[in-house]
């Protein structure tokens, strides 16, 4: 049986996007008010520009399904875009420093540069979260939950506790348009953001996603490419604008011995139930991942975004036309989609962990995906007793 996959099409200004995902098995439910509830999401945040005034961002759920349960066949989930004026938009010929103007122009032998930019942009991402959303009822099945929110925006940094529940986190997320957990940063952030727009620049920052509810030995340590911080780490690094990705510690653990990188194991029979099955540690500096595997504790990931490169300010660049100095065009842009891109990581990564879950529990149906989990977790807390067959 083939793994779980999607991929996406779909231009910013063409009619819209679309996204084919395969391999959800059958006889799932799925939550379409939470795939559209994630689509809004992304297109909020403090920061957004004047595109998603435009957009009402919505699936349209096109194949896959039969009364609103998957049967086992693709599923085609389609976005329009409201703003579908590729044919009439204007040439730019000026690419803009930081985006995929100059290369994609090159590349494709061209001195226009929206045919690059036009599938660059980052409104593929609407694909990517819906793809993730609906992985996210597979996910909910077995109560993971995958939590999206900003740490640290334009060099401000937020401070979260390391062991708020999701549900904490969620709420506390929710609350304000910044997508953080530490409402004690939240009007920093918007001065920033103000300042930015006013000097006609950018701002970039750092999300961070954590993940609950996840059992130990989701991925492999035994082939490179399932390797689940490869997958994930290529996944999230794949986003537009993400310049960096770190699990757990990250960068950080380089700068310390090993005493103070690796997270000590204990057992706890009390929590013998818990997806940890009762090896508990006190600290998470793995990020919930050693080998390549999820190992029961909560997963980590961090990615750094760099600023939107649209600048109102304009900055140095060629005609291509012309060869000739010129500052690059501006049409309109957002100021900052940090808030943004938490969502989409989260949605991005709920994608891996679902394709991860199949990759360990598969099966036609998932009355077969939960057999396959509720197997290993019996057998694995009869161990050491009974050994793997
Ligand atoms: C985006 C849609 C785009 C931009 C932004 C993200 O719409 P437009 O180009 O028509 O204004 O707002 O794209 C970029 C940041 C980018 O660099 O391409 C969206 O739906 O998220």
């Amino acid at each position: 049986m083939p793994g779980l996959s999607y991929r996406t099409a779909g231009e910013s200004h063409g009619k819209a996007l679309t996204v084919l995902v395969e391999g959800l098995p059958a006889g799932l439910a799925v939550d379409i008010e939470l795939i559209n509830r994630e689509l809004r999401r992304r297109q909020g945040g403090y920061g957004r520009g004047g595109r998603m005034n435009i957009e009402k961002d919505k699936a349209n759920m096109l194949s896959g399904l039969r009364r609103g349960v998957t049967i086992g066949s693709p599923l085609v989930l389609q976005i329009p875009n409201r703003d579908h004026r590729i044919d009439e938009a204007p040439e730019i010929n000026r690419p803009r420093p930081g985006h995929a103007d100059l290369a994609g122009s090159l590349k494709w032998l061209t001195t226009d540069c929206r045919n690059a930019l036009e599938r660059a942009s980052a409104r593929e991402t609407a694909a990517r979260v819906a793809a993730g959303a609906l992985a996210k009822s597979l996910l909910r099945q077995f109560d993971v939950q995958c939590v999206g929110f900003v740490v640290e925006l334009g060099g401000i940094r937020a401070s979260v506790a390391d062991d708020a529940s999701a549900d904490q986190l969620i709420a506390a997320r929710d609350a304000n348009e910044l997508y953080t957990p530490d409402a004690s940063v939240v009007q920093a952030m918007i001065a920033a953001i103000r300042e930015a727009e006013q000097a006609g620049d950018t701002l970039g920052g750092v999300v961070e996603l954590r993940a609950f509810g996840l059992p130990p030995g989701l991925g492999t340590c035994t082939a490179w490419q399932d390797k689940l911080d490869g997958r994930l780490m290529q996944a999230v690094g794949s986003i537009q604008a993400i310049k960096g990705v770190e699990v757990g510690l990250g960068f950080e653990a380089a700068r310390r011995p090993g005493s103070q990188v690796h997270d000590a194991i204990h057992f706890d029979p009390a929590q013998r139930d818990r997806p940890n099955f009762g090896f508990v540690r006190k600290t998470n500096n793995a990020g919930g991942l050693e080998g390549g595997m999820t190992n029961g504790q909560t997963l980590i990931v961090r990615a750094a975004m760099k600023p939107i490169s649209t600048l109102r300010q304009g900055m140095d660049s060629v005609n291509l036309e012309t060869l000739h100095a010129e500052r690059t065009d501006y049409e309109r842009s957002d100021v900052c989609a940090v808030p943004a891109a938490s969502v989409v990581v989260e949605n991005i990564v709920a994608f891996e962990l679902a394709r991860a879950w199949l990759g360990k529990f598969s099966g036609d149906t998932l009355r077969e995906v939960r057999a396959a989990y509720d197997f290993y977790a019996a057998a694995v807390r009869s161990l050491p007793a009974a050994q793997p067959e």
